[in-house]
């Protein structure tokens, strides 16, 4: 495995003060390796393609420069393309990721892995100097990634932009890099057994300028519906929601025949048609919604009914105190009161079922 060739992709925008550093720094890091240091540059006017050629009297490098595209994502994905090595890695320019990890990085490959990340959220690894408002933007970012995208789940920090992967997890992969998040196409869309993640400090800036604008987070709202609608996980929500409608449907109509049929009292006949509607919603979900993750066993299908139960009664609940906030609190109609509640407790219940249920 150690005679296989690495490819080192720098994407670049205006990086010229940090590519020697990088370069020296990353050749240490790579000795007694077979490697290239590839820069795809989108034609920066500060200099950075002249800086880093000027480099490769020294070290193995490529410069490749882009005209016509721009973007992060696709730099990384244009560096796939135009490489063969067996092994490819992503590191940022500015030293933020520090060059000396892709050695742990190797190491993980070298032990079998098919994809490894340089990670800030497992035990060891960190971001320095950020405010809390990056913090918390970074941390929902990764939350929102784990509760609409399923694969992604037990990765710590999926929207890293430093890794390194075989050639075969992209290998006809179709990647669509929309924006900063390439790693997080790469998760959905690659083919692998083996990830792991090695612990890095993510340093502070101190050449150049970053490039990370406030239409970078819109963006990725943007890469997560688009992900979500690849990955078939748009298509599970509705999926659900056509259940749900249905269990309403199965509802009322057991309510009016018990009631008007039988002449049951209306309590009591709320709470069969109620849970009627839940056993019906539990079994169209299980082999409709999520057929892939289906539970076959019956000892199985009882726990996932139990927690089905407990999660559409508070539904439930939610929907009571959201007809009670905003009728009789608020004084609102009581059919917007309760549209809003359906929708407040089918969200509920599609989340808290995608982590606990069928997870
Ligand atoms: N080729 C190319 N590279 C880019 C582009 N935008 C950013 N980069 C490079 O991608 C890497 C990460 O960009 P940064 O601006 O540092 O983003 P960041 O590290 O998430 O944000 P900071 O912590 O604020 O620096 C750097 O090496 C940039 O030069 C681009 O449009 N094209
Ligand atoms: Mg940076």
């Amino acid at each position: 495995m150690s005679d296989s060739t690495i490819s080192i992709l720098v994407p670049t925008y205006n990086e010229r003060d940090n590519v020697t550093a990088l370069v020296e720094r990353l050749g240490r890091a790579l000795a007694g390796r077979k490697y290239e240091i590839v820069f795809i540059d989108d034609n920066s006017k500060d200099g950075t393609a002249e800086a880093a050629r000027a480099l490769a009297v020294k070290y193995p490098i490529k410069v490749i420069v882009r005209t016509t595209e721009r973007g992060l994502g696709s730099a990384v994905v244009h560096g796939f393309n135009v490489t063969t090595s067996d092994i490819l890695g992503v590191i940022d320019a500015d030293l933020q990721h520090p060059p000396e990890v892709v050695t742990d990085l190797i190491k993980a490959i070298d032990a079998g892995a098919d994809l490894v990340i340089g990670s800030r959220y497992v035990k060891g690894g960190g971001c320095e100097g950020w405010s809390l408002t990056r913090r918390i933007i970074s941390k929902g970012a990764i939350f929102l990634s784990h509760l609409f995208l399923p694969r992604t789940r037990g990765i710590q920090d999926p929207m890293a932009g430093f890794f390194m992967l075989r050639r075969s997890v992209v290998q006809g992969a179709k990647l669509q890099p929309t924006g900063y998040k390439i790693l997080l196409e790469i998760l959905i869309e690659g083919k692998f057994n083996k990830v792991s993640e090695v612990p890095y400090m993510f340093k502070v800036r101190e050449k150049g300028e970053s490039k990370l604008k406030a239409k970078t987070q819109i963006d990725y709202l943007k890469h997560l519906y688009s992900l979500m609608k690849r990955s078939g996980e748009l298509v599970r929500f509705i999926k659900f929601a056509v259940v749900g409608g249905s269990g309403v449907l199965v509802n009322l109509g057991i309510y009016s025949l018990l009631t008007r049929l039988l002449h049951m009292n209306i309590y009591t006949a709320q709470a069969i048609a109620f849970e009627a509607s839940v056993i019906s919603n539990f079994l169209l979900n299980n082999f409709f919604t999520f057929a892939d993750r289906k539970a076959n066993r019956a000892s199985s299908l009882l726990t996932k009914f139990i927690k089905f139960n407990i999660i559409s009664l508070a539904g439930y609940g939610i929907q009571a105190a959201s007809l009670w906030l905003f009728h009789s609190v608020i004084g609102w109609n009581d059919i917007v009161a309760n549209g809003i509640g359906i929708i407040i407790a089918t969200l509920w219940n599609y989340l808290l079922n995608m982590w606990w249920t069928w997870k």
